[in-house]
């Protein structure tokens, strides 16, 4: 209860801030797209890791109003490196189940783009399988919603979830990014490398991108090219940065 207090305080003086983690495009080696991820800058503890926070805020709604502080945050800045011609960087925003259940995500990401000007194409959102599965054609109405902007859709932690395939030809997203679980291995398990070749295979001929996330060697990235994946996420790119240091990486490749 003394940390959902403290995390209710900390909504209200908005002491989250967000980190980027950049992804690089296979095709011409450039950071075309950044995960935005936040963390807690707390007064005493210092700075506090989702995994430490994002759980308890699930449990008690407290996300949503997170996740709206890290939706304005992200486009605001994303609008901002657009405007100082860093290139048209894309920002992926996670979202969570419990902000999808409130039924609002579409007007709250009408009023954030509108307020601060980011062109839609610019906007990620990356969700779950379990969280549109939660309320199936509800939510694939709300994505499809989502879509007419322009705004892009990942699935997040490909291959972790239980839906079936033949669900997944129906949720409308552009992008899959295969689950860190299956790429942390990929040059020592077989296994873990027939899964990653099957699951690109399988988006391509769905006509989706593929993200590789957890990319933390070149070994890694070798084998990832070589089964033509389309863009890695991971430690050998970048680990997530404040968005002074993002922005002075993305000068250094303009
Ligand atoms: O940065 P780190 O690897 O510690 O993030 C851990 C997890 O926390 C991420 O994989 C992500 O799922 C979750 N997370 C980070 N930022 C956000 C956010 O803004 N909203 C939601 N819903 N989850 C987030
Ligand atoms: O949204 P998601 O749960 O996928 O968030 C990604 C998380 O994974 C971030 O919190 C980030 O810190 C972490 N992460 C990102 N890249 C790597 C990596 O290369 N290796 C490991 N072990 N963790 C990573
Ligand atoms: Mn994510
Ligand atoms: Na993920």
């Amino acid at each position: 209860l003394a940390l959902e207090t403290s995390l209710r305080k900390a909504i209200f003086k908005n002491e989250f801030v967000v980190y980027y983690q950049p992804k690089m495009e296979l095709a011409n080696n450039r950071i075309t797209s950044v995960e935005a991820l936040v963390r807690w800058q707390h007064p005493t503890m210092g700075l506090i890791p989702p995994s430490e926070f994002i759980p308890l805020a699930e449990e008690t709604g407290l996300i949503s109003a997170i996740g709206e502080l890290v939706l304005e945050r992200s486009c605001r800045h994303a609008h901002k490196w657009y405007k100082q011609g860093l290139g048209d960087i894309t920002v992926s925003v996670n979202l969570s189940a419990h902000q999808f259940r409130k039924g609002n995500v579409a007007e709250i990401v009408d009023r954030v783009l509108s307020s601060t000007e980011l062109p839609p194409q610019l906007l990620e959102l990356e969700l779950t399988e379990s969280l549109i599965m939660e309320d199936m054609e509800q939510n694939i109405e709300m994505l499809q919603q989502l879509r007419k902007r322009g705004i892009e859709l990942a699935l997040d932690d490909f291959g972790t979830g239980y839906s079936s395939l033949s669900y997944l030809k129906r949720f409308p997203v552009d992008t899959l990014k295969i689950d860190r679980s299956f790429i942390m291995d990929l040059d020592k398990n077989p296994d873990d490398a027939a899964i990653t070749r099957a699951i690109i295979d399988m988006a391509h001929s769905l006509q989706m991108n593929v993200v590789a996330e957890g990319v933390e060697t070149e070994e890694h990235l070798a084998i990832l090219r070589s089964m033509a994946c389309d863009t890695i996420q991971g430690f050998l790119i970048s680990k997530p940065v404040p968005e002074e240091e993002l922005v002075q990486l993305l000068h250094t490749q303009a």
